[in-house]
C-alpha cells in the first residue's frame, strides 16, 4: 500500500526543519565555501623579517627583529606577567588624559654638587615634556638651595627645593635618594600627590612623556639591555650582596634612571632597596651598580604593572635601529671627570 498524502508532506516537512535547524546550529557550514582562503601567518612573519624597513606599529612589533639572536621577548608589547610594555603607538593619549585629568604627580630628583649643572636643562625640558597639563610637583634635593636657577613653570606646576647633604663618595650621594625617597614617600607626598616618578639629573626630555606613563610600580628597560639575554644582565650575581640575583631569575634589566608609581608602591621599593644598601654597607661591600642592583632585585621578586620601552631612557650617542622611533628622554653625554671630581 502506497504512504497517504498527508503522510509524505509530514515527512518532507520534518526533513527540511531538520536540515535548516542542522544548518542553523552550524552556521559555518553553509558559508565554508565562500571563505577567503586561511592566511597564512607563518608565510607573513617571515616575509617581515627579510623587509629591513619594518614598520613598528603596535603588535607587529613582536615580528620584528630578523637576527636569530636578538632576544625577541624584548620588543613584546607585553610581559609574561601581562604588564604593558609602553612604546610609542601603544597608547591613545587622549583617552588616558581624561582619565588622568585629576591625577597629581610628582618628579624626584637629586642635584648635588657639580650635577647641580643639570638642574636647569632638566627642569626647562620637563616643563616643555613632561605631563604637560596636569598637576606636577617638582620634588628638588641639593645642596646648595641659593645656586638652583629656578625656571618657569607653568599654571598648576610646583617646585619643591629641599636642602640634603652632600656624601663624600658619589656611589654614596647616588644610594641617598633611596633613604631621601623612603622618608618623603611616608610623611610628606601621601598627602601631595598620587603617582612619583624618580629621574636622574643628568638627562633632558626630548619628546613627549606624559600619563601613559603611570601605574602602580613602573620600571624602564636600560637602552643597553633591552636587546640582550638574562645571561647577559648585569645583576648583582655576588651572593653575599643583599642585591644577589642568581642566574635563571630577572626578566629585564630596568635602568635606575626612571622608575616610578604609586607613592606608597615607591615607598615600599624605597624601604627594601635602603634595606639592602644598609646589610651591604655593614658587610663593607657595595652591590656592583649600587642602587640600580638593589632595584633590579626588588622588581624581580615585585613585578612592575607597566613597563617603559627605552624610548623612555635612551643615551647621547647610542645607535638606534627603527625600532626606537621617538627618543623621549635622553642621558646627557656628560664627562664623567669633570662633573664627578
Ligand atoms: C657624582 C659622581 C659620580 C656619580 C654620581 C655623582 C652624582 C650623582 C653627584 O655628584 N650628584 C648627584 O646629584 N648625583 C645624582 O645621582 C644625580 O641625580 C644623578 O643623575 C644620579 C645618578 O648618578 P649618575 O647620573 O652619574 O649615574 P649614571 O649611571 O647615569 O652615570
Ligand atoms: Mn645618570
Amino acid at each position: 500500500m502506497l504512504p497517504s498524502r498527508p503522510y509524505v508532506i509530514g515527512t518532507v516537512v520534518v526533513l527540511i526543519l531538520f536540515i535548516v535547524g542542522f544548518y542553523i546550529q552550524n552556521p559555518e557550514l553553509i558559508f565554508t565555501a565562500k571563505q577567503e582562503p586561511q592566511i597564512n601567518l607563518t608565510q607573513i612573519c617571515s616575509q617581515k623579517l627579510i623587509d629591513k624597513s619594518i614598520q613598528l606599529e603596535h603588535c607587529e612589533r613582536k615580528l620584528l627583529l630578523k637576527d636569530t639572536g636578538v632576544r625577541k621577548a624584548a620588543i613584546n608589547v607585553i610581559t609574561p606577567w601581562l604588564a604593558p610594555v609602553i612604546w610609542d603607538g601603544t597608547f591613545n593619549i587622549n583617552i588616558l588624559n581624561d582619565q588622568h585629568k585629576e591625577t597629581r604627580i610628582g618628579l624626584f630628583v637629586f642635584a648635588v654638587k657639580k650635577y647641580i649643572r643639570f638642574l636647569q636643562p632638566f627642569l626647562e625640558s620637563a616643563e616643555r615634556f613632561f605631563m604637560v597639563g596636569h598637576k606636577v610637583t617638582y620634588y628638588v634635593f641639593t645642596d646648595k638651595v641659593s645656586d638652583v636657577v629656578k625656571p618657569k613653570i607653568a599654571n598648576g606646576r610646583v617646585l619643591q627645593l629641599h636642602e640634603v647633604t652632600a656624601d663624600q663618595r658619589w656611589q654614596d650621594v647616588s644610594m641617598r635618594r633611596m633613604d631621601t625617597l623612603q622618608v618623603f614617600t611616608k610623611e610628606h607626598m601621601p598627602k601631595e600627590i598620587d603617582y612619583l616618578i624618580c629621574a636622574d639629573v643628568d638627562m633632558v626630555f626630548n619628546d613627549h612623556m606624559g600619563v601613559e606613563i603611570l601605574g602602580d610600580l613602573v620600571a624602564t628597560l636600560h637602552p643597553g639591555f633591552f636587546l640582550s639575554e638574562p645571561e647577559s644582565f648585569s645583576y648583582e650575581r655576588r651572593p653575599i650582596s643583599a642585591a644577589y640575583i642568581p642566574h635563571g631569575q630577572g626578566d629585564f634589566y630596568y635602568m635606575a634612571a626612571l622608575y616610578g608609581g604609586k607613592v606608597e608602591e615607591i615607598y615600599k621599593l624605597s624601604m627594601a632597596c635602603q634595606k639592602g644598601i644598609t646589610e651591604d654597607k655593614k658587610k663593607n661591600i657595595e652591590a656592583v651598580w649600587q642602587e640600580e642592583s638593589h632595584l633590579n632585585k626588588y622588581l624581580v621578586y615585585n613585578k612592575p604593572t607597566k613597563v617603559l620601552s627605552p624610548e623612555y631612557l635612551w643615551a647621547t650617542g647610542l645607535p638606534h635601529g627603527e625600532f626606537i622611533k621617538k627618543i623621549r628622554f635622553l642621558a646627557v653625554d656628560k664627562n664623567h671627570n669633570e662633573v664627578r671630581n
